[in-house]
């Protein structure tokens, strides 16, 4: 800050704000790991959104820079320059510093920043160890800057505008080293949440630019969320063509549905509010639950497509291979929950449920053949879930899961505080005898794995449960599953996913990820699922052993540590090849160890990426091999 600036009351203010968020950075924006520092573009990005949706806005561009920095430009209004009457500042600083300050300047009916993450661009500002703003508007381009959150001068006005130059607002942040625990970007991560903001918000021009590799994207959907559930179900096979698209407005929030039904067993419904997925779920997926499973029963009934069947549709049987995204804007978004994205707003629920109730019902009435597909595969889920009911399939999943008899395979670990307890999953049984020699027993429990385990994507629960490996998994693991999960019951809260680094060891990995992600979502979104990351290589120089986790590094210290000359360089194949002591040393030592956590960035990306992966489309898989085989961080971990 400029030395002669006395501080008022005002700045005083400013500044115990922006300490308070470099304090305590994991209360504005929950972490300050990976999620954490995305977080930051996001948080900028609502506020072009923001501006999109007051209609002022048709392009955001973010471009992730080669200096860890990130610039997020919009051809909005540009941030208000004037004076600010309270603080005596320009309305721009007192935006960049002041928490909360964005949305008093304009009384946005649906004003995403402000919701979830929506703390206020000054929180990036504070967690920054250098920020720009330049505003193009009034005829003239301002800039200012922000040390730490400071303004390191007064706003400068650079130049004037020239003829036909747009207005809008360009923010670029330097993510302070000091707060997060990586300032490395992810382009895929980004570009997800960025697509699902195109999904969202219809027309907005959204694209992305990677200037350390070249990487881009942009998305632009007329067609809003009816568009995303078509590329949701891109590698499904759909049940009808259309996509059923409801909208309705009621009390100022505006309720959007489309949905389709597919072939498959697994359904996903993704429900938003405020742009904000709300993987809790809430009053607005109760309602559409609610209402579906009446609609489609009293639909089923009135046309007899029921009649095979002796009692209703249950709820889970219509959602069955169901696909549907919710999307709710609301002028005051209530969000509840353990991390907070779960809509609470009561009356939420009743809008759904009678724009579902009047516009599903005359839409099916309508549209006859997309009812009867929709009933159909209804009908063939009900079906299934009796005859396995009639096989007394549930007791036996009962006893057989029941966690006082572990599996013989588990060598449990000797404390039962789960907090301390981790459970290490392990590829194969030669593997397994390394990790139980290797292994600290006090907190570090191993389970062997023998080959590849079933693939869930493609079954229904009482067929994955016949799979002797997932009974062993979900054992010893400790919460049940289906209707019984209960994650207060996990016996570990790490389980770590221990898997060769090759082809096969990733396919392993993939195969359990998907497990976890679809029957143990909660699990993963506890944080308490993890990959280990075993060497590729040991190397030996003058006595000294060195790991090397990637190709690259293994050039780097043969270069740099063994002046090109190493005594000895071993690849390491497979975890069976590396004696306890090593695996100990190299991958499972908390001391030394590197594990990643297996996060769900975004429930519909991955949601899509398990069917491109395990699903029946064989097409789009390939794509997706082809285009992510050189990126080894394609599964999120
Ligand atoms: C407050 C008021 C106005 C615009 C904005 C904020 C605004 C903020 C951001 C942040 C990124 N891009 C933005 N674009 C606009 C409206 C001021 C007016 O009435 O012109």
């Amino acid at each position: 800050m400029s030395e002669e600036r006395s501080y008022g009351a005002d700045q005083i203010q400013v500044l115990e704000g922006l300490e308070a968020v470099q304090k305590r950075p994991a209360m504005y924006i929950g972490s300050t790991d990976a999620r954490g520092l995305h977080h930051l573009v996001y948080e900028v990005v609502d506020n072009s959104i923001d501006e999109a949706l007051a209609g002022y806005c048709d392009t955001i561009e973010v471009t992730i820079h080669d200096d860890s920095s990130v610039s997020v430009s919009d051809d909005g209004r540009g941030i208000p320059v004037d004076t600010h009457r309270e603080y005596d500042r320009p309305a721009l600083e007192v935006i960049m510093t002041v928490l909360h300050a964005g949305g008093k300047f304009d009384n946005k009916s649906y004003q995403v920043s402000g919701g979830l993450h929506g703390v206020g661009v000054s929180v990036v500002n504070a967690l920054s160890q250098w920020l720009e703003v330049e505003v193009k508007r009034d005829g003239h381009v301002y800039r200012h800057r922000f040390d730490h959150g400071h303004p390191d001068q007064e706003m400068e006005e650079v130049r004037e505008m020239r003829e036909g130059e747009e207005t809008g607002t360009t923010i670029r942040f330097w993510p302070d080293q000091d707060i997060f625990e990586t300032t490395d970007f992810t382009f895929s991560t980004l570009e997800s949440r960025l697509r699902e903001l195109a999904f969202l918000n219809p027309g907005v021009e959204i694209a992305i630019v990677d200037e350390r590799d070249g990487d881009e994207a942009s998305f632009q959907y007329d067609g809003g969320i009816k568009e995303f559930v078509e590329y949701l179900n891109e590698t499904k096979t759909a049940l009808h063509n259309d996509v059923v698209y409801l909208d309705g407005e009621e009390q100022d929030i505006q309720v959007e549905i489309a949905m389709q039904a597919t072939d498959g067993v697994q359904g996903s419904i993704h429900a938003f509010a405020n742009n904000i997925n709300t993987r809790e779920g809430g009053s607005h997926m109760t309602g559409f639950k609610t209402a579906l499973t009446r609609v489609v029963n009293d639909y089923a009934s009135k046309q007899g497509h029921a009649d095979d069947i002796d009692e209703n549709l249950k709820g889970e049987d219509i959602r069955e291979g169901l696909t549907a995204v919710i999307s709710i804007k609301h002028p005051d978004p209530q969000f509840e929950g353990q991390t907070k994205t779960k809509l609470g707003n009561s009356e939420v629920r009743g809008i759904v449920e009678s724009l579902m109730h009047e516009g599903l019902s005359t839409y099916l009435e309508e549209h006859p053949d997309t009812g009867e597909a929709i009933c159909r595969k209804a009908v063939e889920a009900a079906k299934a879930r009796l005859a396995a009911k009639k096989a007394e399939e549930l007791t036996r999943r009962k006893s057989a899961l029941d966690s006082t008899s572990l599996p013989g395979k588990l060598a449990d670990c000797q404390t039962r505080d789960p907090e301390e307890s981790e459970l290490f999953v392990v590829e194969g049984d030669s593997a397994g005898g390394s990790a139980k020699q290797g292994r600290n027993p006090e907190f570090q429990a191993i389970l062997p794995l023998r080959g590849k385990i079933l693939n869930v994507e493609k079954h229904r629960l009482d067929r994955i449960l016949e799979n002797e490996q997932i009974r062993n998994l979900i054992t010893a693991i400790g919460t049940g599953i289906g209707e019984e999960f209960d994650i207060d019951d996990a016996r570990y809260h790490k389980i770590i996913m221990m898997t060769d680094a090759d082809v096969d060891g990733a396919h392993i990995r993939t195969l359990l990820l998907t497990f976890l992600y679809r029957h143990m979502t909660p699990l993963i979104e506890a944080g308490y699922v993890y990959a280990a990351q075993p060497p590729l290589y040991r190397i030996r120089y003058k006595g000294d052993t060195y790991d090397a986790m990637t190709e690259e590094e293994r050039e780097q210290i043969v270069a740099e540590v063994c002046d090109g000359s190493p005594d000895q360089v071993q690849r390491f194949k497979g975890l069976g090849e590396m004696n306890p002591e090593q695996l100990w040393e190299t991958t499972m030592n908390p001391d030394n160890r590197i594990l990643k956590q297996v996060t769900i960035e975004d429930g519909a990306a991955a949601d899509r990426m398990f069917s491109v992966l395990m699903g029946d489309a064989v097409g789009p898989r390939k794509q997706f091999i082809k285009e992510h085989s050189g990126d080894a961080e394609w599964v999120d971990i």
